[in-house]
């Protein structure tokens, strides 16, 4: 009988040990995710479709851009991209941006409505 209690223990101890290593890897997986904001020059809704589009790298869960106050909200993981890369991006389809400047070619192709500048 006792040695039943024993078994009956050790398995509770393991069972328990793999939940709480497998809740501890999903926190260090939530906690990795980043959300930063970003200043992206733009007007109106088009706008707004494209730098949301633009943004959606590899590795971006969302991306919000606010035209009231001009921000971009992006909810990314660090190992797989980089504020910088988004801004970059964010200026090859036209959209000035903290990290990178759209070129002036890129620019005037935008629709006239677009043109923050
Ligand atoms: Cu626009």
């Amino acid at each position: 009988m006792k040695t039943v209690k024993i078994i009956i223990v050790a398995l509770l101890a393991i069972v328990f040990g793999f939940s709480s290593i497998a809740q501890s890897q999903d926190l260090s997986k939530t906690t990795s995710i980043k959300t930063e904001t970003l200043k992206v020059s733009g007007n109106c809704g088009m706008c707004k479709s494209r730098i949301e589009k633009a943004a959606k790298l590899d590795g971006v869960s969302k991306a919000e851009w606010n035209s009231t106050d001009k921000t971009l909200a992006v909810t990314y993981d660090p190992a797989k991209t980089n504020i910088d890369q988004i801004g970059k991006k964010l200026a090859s389809v036209g959209h000035d941006n903290e990290k990178a400047k759209a070129d002036d070619k890129i620019y005037n192709a935008l629709p006239g409505c677009c043109k923050y500048r």
